[in-house]
């Protein structure tokens, strides 16, 4: 059975929403990043970037948010737009426009707003920028088309999803009021059964929550290294 190397963050839950929303068998595994799971050889062998998420299915390994909707969109044919140049160019261009501008900028945004510890107010500005940007880009189109790419739900949807649904923490609680459009994708999508379910995934295990010594360690190492 596939296996899914998991935790409740962002770039996990869109495969667990692809998971959801296709019913293929999996076996949830917990990697719990604040402990320092994303580190053990054992992991590290399946994911050579120590984050989360990734899969097995049989001999294939595949690691990257993206990489992984893209691998299992193609496995089932499910969640793609047309198989035309044009709609195919757009799919591309928009997943990895989500893989590296919006996943970045936002996580980035929350690492600075939240967890730096400074303030920079540069760091912070320029994050929150970029984040804004990007979100603002995802917005206008969205303005014109009720989902990213095509006519139909797509696996760029849920890609957006992921973080789109984490604005607020990236942006601050009144962000919302600048992205309706993305809220009405973010909304229409976490009312779907199978986002319930995705979301849910989180509370099957004991996952840390607190961000604390030994969770700084395991996810801000540069912490502990100085390279620059
Ligand atoms: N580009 C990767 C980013 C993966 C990533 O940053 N995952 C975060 C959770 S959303 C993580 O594993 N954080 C733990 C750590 O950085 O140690 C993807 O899209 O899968």
């Amino acid at each position: 059975m596939l296996k899914f190397y998991y935790s409740g963050a962002p770039n996990p839950m869109k495969v667990a929403l692809f998971l959801e929303e296709t019913g293929l068998p999996y076996e949830a595994i917990p990697v719990d990043t604040r402990k320092g799971d994303q580190h053990k050889p054992e992991y590290v062998a399946v994911n050579p970037n120590a984050k989360v998420p990734s899969i097995v299915d049989g001999d294939a390994v595949v690691f990257d948010s993206t990489a992984i909707l893209l691998y299992l969109a193609e496995k089932t044919g499910k969640f793609l737009p047309p198989n035309t140049p044009k709609a195919r160019g757009e799919l591309l261009s928009w997943m990895m426009f989500v893989a590296s501008g919006v996943g970045p900028y936002s996580g980035q945004s929350v690492h600075f707003r939240n967890f730096a510890p400074e303030k920079v107010p540069y760091a912070i500005n320029r994050y929150a920028y970029e984040a804004q940007r990007h979100f603002g880009i995802l917005n206008d189109r969205l303005g014109k088309q009720k989902y990213v790419v095509g006519d139909s739900y797509t696996i760029v949807d849920m890609n957006v999803w992921g973080w789109a649904r984490l604005i607020p923490n990236a942006l601050g609680e009144a962000a919302w009021e600048k992205f309706p459009n993305v809220k009405r994708l973010v909304d229409e999508i976490s009312a779907r059964p199978a986002a319930a379910r995705a979301t849910a995934l989180k509370d099957r295990h004991a996952f840390k929550t607190e961000m604390d010594d030994e969770a700084r360690r395991s996810m801000f190492r540069h912490l502990h290294e100085k390279v620059a």
